[in-house]
């Protein structure tokens, strides 16, 4: 059977056509609406799904967010703005008339993940480093949900309880300083206004501010990373989103995570799928009947 896998991120939103053997074999993407209406991210999904017309049998959604009974829910609004409550499911299957099942974003990419590694691992998580800052678990090989929808949720952590407010309502939280969104609202001055992108850039050009937001976002991921191998033993932790894929950024998180105690060091490893791995995942799950 082939599927129609939807990621729906902060930033962008993707689509790709999976085939039953698990190949991705089009991809299409535009960026997440500006106005973040449901309005708006239904038509976005129109536009988003229209290409594929005939040429599945089924959707599969991984979204930001919290997904519960097909509805998705912003933990933190400040990503998705006026979309709390959005029917996902029906949405799609609607647009599309096909069947459709959805899953929280990272955990969908860490299923994928965890598919991809090599060697007798059953302890693993996944970090997206992107608008926000998701996870995924996957403890003694099956991939946690939780009964609201909620497991994996590791960005909104305590990184600082001085740090910045979170969106989510807290104080502090690692999403808060480490995502795509964090390092873009701690600029200040020259920076001020600039995207992580831009930032990104201008720390890989050796401007000290720049660097020094980066670095702290490093050094906040290496920390809950610490605590996830405190936390249940993982073996081995994946990272992701477009952050967690920039060229340095994976070097500069082992570099802090090298500083802790070696009891606190789990191996460190770049997404194998890089930015498909939520849309590989969404379809593993639904092929393999598990969301
Ligand atoms: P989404 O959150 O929609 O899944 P991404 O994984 O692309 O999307 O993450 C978006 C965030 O990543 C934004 O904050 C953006 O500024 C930042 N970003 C995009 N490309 C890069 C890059 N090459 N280097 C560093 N940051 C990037
Ligand atoms: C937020 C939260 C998570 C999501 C993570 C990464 C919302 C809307 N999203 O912590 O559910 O997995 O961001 O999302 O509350 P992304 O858009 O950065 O991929």
């Amino acid at each position: 059977m082939s599927t129609l896998a939807i990621d729906i991120g902060g930033t962008k939103l993707a689509a790709a056509l999976i085939d039953p053997q698990q190949q991705l074999i089009d991809r299409h993407v535009l960026p997440t609406p500006a106005s973040r209406t449901p309005e708006a991210l239904r038509e976005a999904l129109r536009s988003l799904v229209a290409p594929f017309a005939g040429q599945a049998q089924r959707v599969a959604v991984a979204s930001t967010g919290i997904i519960r009974h097909g509805i998705l829910t912003a933990l933190n609004p400040d990503n998705l703005g006026g979309l709390a409550q959005f029917p996902l499911v029906d949405t799609l299957a609607q647009l599309t008339g096909l069947p459709c099942l959805a899953v929280n974003d990272a955990q969908a990419a860490a299923w994928a993940e965890y598919r991809a590694l090599l060697g007798d691992i059953r302890d693993m998580a996944f970090i997206t480093v992107s608008t926000g800052v998701g996870g995924g678990i996957i403890s003694h090989g099956k991939l946690l949900t939780g009964r609201h929808g909620m497991a994996g949720h590791i960005g909104h952590t305590l990184a600082d309880p001085h740090g910045p407010l979170c969106g989510c309502g807290r104080r502090g939280c690692v999403e808060a300083i480490a995502s795509g969104r964090g390092i873009s609202a701690q600029a200040v001055d020259a920076l001020h206004g600039m995207t992580a992108k831009e930032i990104y850039a201008l720390h890989q050009q050796g401007h000290p501010q720049a660097t020094c937001l980066i670095e702290r976002s490093a050094q906040t991921v290496a920390r809950l990373i610490a605590d996830l191998k405190a936390s249940y033993d993982c073996e081995c932790v994946v990272l992701g989103g477009s952050v967690g894929l920039a060229e340095g950024y994976l070097s500069l998180v082992a570099g802090y995570l090298a500083r802790e105690p070696a009891a606190y060091h789990t191996h460190l490893v770049a997404a194998h799928h890089q930015h498909d791995a939520g849309l590989l995942g969404a379809a593993m799950l639904a092929e393999e009947d598990i969301i």
